[in-house]
């Protein structure tokens, strides 16, 4: 004969563990909500070996290009030409694709990663976090991607 406690405890668990399962569904769902109005758009290609940077709402295309550190210092180098320009707390969405292999585009220090996959645009949205104008994030390429992967590097510039 079955308890009247059994019954009980049996629909207890079961109406948690739906609980815990349609919460789960409702945030996996808006972790990756877009919101409709980022304060910065960039498309970002990669390339071998170099980023692109294209702001479509003034119609510039930026390629980055990497400069060795001096012979003797261990700093990290710099990048000229182009770069991720966005302000302190601004929404930032980055459309990422690649023009030849696979690469990822990586921002450690924010522990943000999106693959570079040809033919397909990977949409991301960050918030820049709340720093002084001029500060620098480096973006390095996390994919292994050919001859000069280890330099294909760009920061992301707080303006
Ligand atoms: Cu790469």
């Amino acid at each position: 004969m079955v308890s009247k406690y059994e019954v009980a405890w049996t629909l207890a668990v079961v109406g948690l563990l739906a609980g815990v399962a349609g919460y789960s569904a409702l945030l996996l769902y808006h972790v990756d909500a877009l919101s409709p109005h980022p304060g910065e758009y960039v498309e970002v290609t990669a390339h071998q070996w170099f980023w692109e940077f294209y702001y479509p709402a003034n119609h510039t295309h930026y390629n980055s290009t990497y400069n060795p550190p001096a012979a003797g210092s261990n700093g990290l180098g710099s990048v000229t030409g182009g770069a991720l320009w966005a302000k302190p707390g601004e929404v930032v969405q980055i459309n990422v694709t690649s023009a030849d292999v696979v690469h990822s585009l990586n921002i450690p220090s924010l522990g943000l990663r999106i693959d570079a996959i040809p033919g397909r645009d990977n949409q991301f949205q960050f918030t820049v976090p709340i720093v002084s104008p001029g500060t620098e994030y480096l973006i390095q390429c996390t994919e292994f991607c050919g001859t000069f992967h280890g330099t294909m590097r760009s920061f992301l510039v707080v303006t």
